[in-house]
């Protein structure tokens, strides 16, 4: 018996000195928080070949950013140039800001500027046309610039740049055509009318390609298409020549909404009424845009975000730090109708 007792007790003493010693070992149930960006000291495996001295622990007040804009053709553009010196200063990246003044001899001129400038490190091309970059862009990539295409793709070969930001062109065309198919349901008619941007732009070239890849699908015909520039001024110009010539024309398809409110003039000085007679449908979704179709005279307008710096500059940075990046990296857009019963609240919590 005496045995038995003693045996029960050393189990007992057992049983309580294990459970002591659990106590001690903490559980590490989740992951430190980390704070600050860990500082990495030695460089990742493979840094891109557009990688920057400062990589890979590059910041934003590393970069000198030459931004190659087109020009100042109108709401849309005004609204890009906006986004890029606006979130330049949030940033705390030094911006140079070269206006090409839509001339594409200057647009060269202040590539080769960035170029030779030792203070750029980062070189942003929003380019007139789509041809002719491949000399200047090995000159800066031997130059050990970083460079982003912006807004309006080129054709040049994809190892001569980092990566590209901007609109999906063709698919905002073959929208258009889907959406002016929809318009025209019911008139006798579908005979569309084309204004154009600039001859040899991205946007231009695929824009016109888009619509008429979806143009087959209600009969649209395009009767007339000319380059209005993307002004209101040589838009009303051009449709008032068209209109001279005749009035037999359902729908106009505008490649950006300042051509498409020229239209609109013109149209009504020739005693159509815009929305009725002729379907005028633009694209960009400007405020001004809105505000046209909450007039009735615009039917649709076709979403192209301008607001591209954000993810330009975030761009900039992977590529100075050696990340590799998506070639293309394509900007969510929406269609905007006259129709819409919600049109002036979605037009008041509109930004440009
Ligand atoms: O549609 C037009 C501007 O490149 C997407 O250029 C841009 C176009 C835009 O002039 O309004």
């Amino acid at each position: 018996m005496f045995h038995y007792k003693k045996l029960v007790f050393l189990f007992m003493v057992a049983v309580m000195v294990l459970a002591a010693c659990q106590q001690a070992t903490p559980v590490v149930t989740e992951a430190p928080v980390v704070t600050e960006a860990p500082v990495v000291t030695e460089a990742p495996a493979a840094l891109s070949e557009w990688s920057l001295d400062c990589a890979p622990n590059c910041q934003y007040s590393d970069l000198v950013v030459g931004f190659l804009q087109t020009g100042s053709e109108g709401g849309w553009r005004a609204a890009n140039t906006s986004s890029f010196k606006e979130t330049a200063e949030q940033l705390g990246l030094t911006l140079k800001f070269y206006d090409s003044q839509n001339d594409l001899a200057k647009q060269v001129a202040g590539f080769h500027q960035f170029v030779q400038d030792p203070e750029v490190n980062v070189i942003v091309l929003a380019a007139l046309e789509t041809t002719g970059w491949e000399e200047i862009l090995q000159e800066a990539k031997d130059a050990g610039k970083v460079v982003v295409i912006e807004d309006r793709r080129i054709d040049a070969p994809e190892d001569l740049y980092a990566t590209y930001i901007g609109s999906d062109f063709a698919e905002e065309g073959r929208k258009s055509a889907a959406e002016m198919c929809k318009l025209l349901e019911g008139m006798e008619g579908k005979k569309v009318w084309e204004l154009v941007g600039n001859v040899g732009s991205s946007a231009a070239k695929d824009r016109g390609q888009g619509f008429r890849e979806g143009m087959g699908e209600c009969g649209i015909e395009i009767t007339n298409s000319q380059t209005g520039n993307w002004s209101t001024t040589e838009g009303k110009q051009v449709t008032e020549a068209w209109l001279r010539e005749s009035k037999d024309v359902q729908g106009i398809f505008a490649q950006n909404d300042e051509m498409g409110f020229g239209a609109i003039e013109a149209l009504k000085e020739a005693g159509l009424t815009p929305g009725e007679d002729v379907k005028v449908l633009s694209v960009d979704a400007t405020g001004n845009a809105f505000k046209a179709m909450l007039e009735g005279d615009l039917s649709v307008t076709v979403e192209c975000n301008p607001l591209l710096a954000p993810q330009v500059y975030e761009a900039a940075l992977k590529a100075a730090n050696g990340e590799e990046l998506p070639k293309w990296v394509p900007s969510q857009e929406g269609v905007f109708r006259a129709d819409d019963p919600n049109l002036e609240e979605i037009a008041a919590g509109r930004t440009y």
